[in-house]
């Protein structure tokens, strides 16, 4: 199914949290709708990574505790990387916890994630109250907050239910939760940014469980905004070069998703 589509710029002014309303912006002006899935174990790699293909992408996307020599540094540099070819930074630490244990693991611990990551994601199952948890952490340091709605491995116990009711808890709070991690576009108020795991140039699944589909399939067919893409462009022999077929596929599905309804 098709998905009648707006410009990203003009879904910015439906946002309430400003973090959304700057990453819709920056989507359009700097032509790229894609995610880096950084899954790499040490701090030079990362940091290698940022810096090749910081100039085409939106969001660079981190499991920080996977780093083995993480140092606070680590973080501050990352962070001159994002500035210098604007992206934003995203670790995706999926908090599952009730709202204080929560708003300890964003704020303090080795990562203090609240410091320098612009977005964060989290499960839905604890109930509200983990949104409020990371809200009192990050409203003030105008972070975002992605709702996980759905996810890409297989056999996963998400149903329609339990994505309708993330959905609900996420809309009580505009000012903090910019959007979701799902497979498609999930309602119809434009505010709501949708970001997808599980992308390959090629369909396919690895070893684990994973499932992917392409770009297009995502951006086009399913109605999402930005793709997340890890091992397809990580164990690439030049990410950077890679990065970009990316970044064109990505960006090609938007406009013919713009085209098709224009
Ligand atoms: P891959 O190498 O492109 O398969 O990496 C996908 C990344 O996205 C990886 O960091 C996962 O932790 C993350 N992910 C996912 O694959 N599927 C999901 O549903 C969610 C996150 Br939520």
């Amino acid at each position: 199914m098709k998905h009648a589509r707006m410009r990203y710029q003009e879904r910015a002014t439906y946002c309430k949290n400003p973090l959304a309303k700057n990453l819709f912006l920056l989507l359009d002006d700097k032509k790229t709708n894609l995610a880096l899935s950084a899954d790499v174990t040490t701090a030079d790699a990362l940091l290698k990574l940022a810096e090749e293909t910081g100039p085409d992408i939106c969001v660079f996307k981190t499991h920080i505790d996977i780093i083995e020599d993480f140092h606070p540094d680590l973080t501050h540099e990352l962070q001159a990387i994002a500035k210098k070819h604007r992206f934003y930074l995203f670790e995706d630490r999926k908090f599952a916890d009730i709202g204080n244990t929560v708003k300890h693991q964003y704020e303090g611990g080795i990562y203090r994630i609240a410091d320098w990551a612009d977005i964060i994601n989290a499960h839905s199952l604890p109930g509200p109250g983990i949104i409020a948890g990371l809200a009192e952490a990050g409203l003030k340091k105008q972070r975002g907050l992605l709702m996980l709605a759905e996810m890409s491995s297989e056999n996963n116990l998400f149903n329609a239910d339990y994505t309708e009711r993330t959905l609900r808890m996420a809309e009580a709070h505009p000012e903090f939760v910019i959007g979701y991690i799902s497979q498609q576009k999930l309602s119809n108020e434009p505010q709501w940014l949708y970001m997808t795991p599980g992308i390959q140039l090629t369909a396919g699944t690895d070893a684990l469980g994973q499932q992917y589909n392409t770009p297009e399939s995502a951006i086009l067919e399913k109605g999402t905004d930005i793709i997340i893409v890890g091992r397809g462009i990580v164990k690439a022999t030049d990410p950077k070069t890679t990065a970009q077929k990316y970044r064109a596929a990505g960006w090609e599905a938007y406009e013919k998703a713009l085209s098709e309804c224009s």
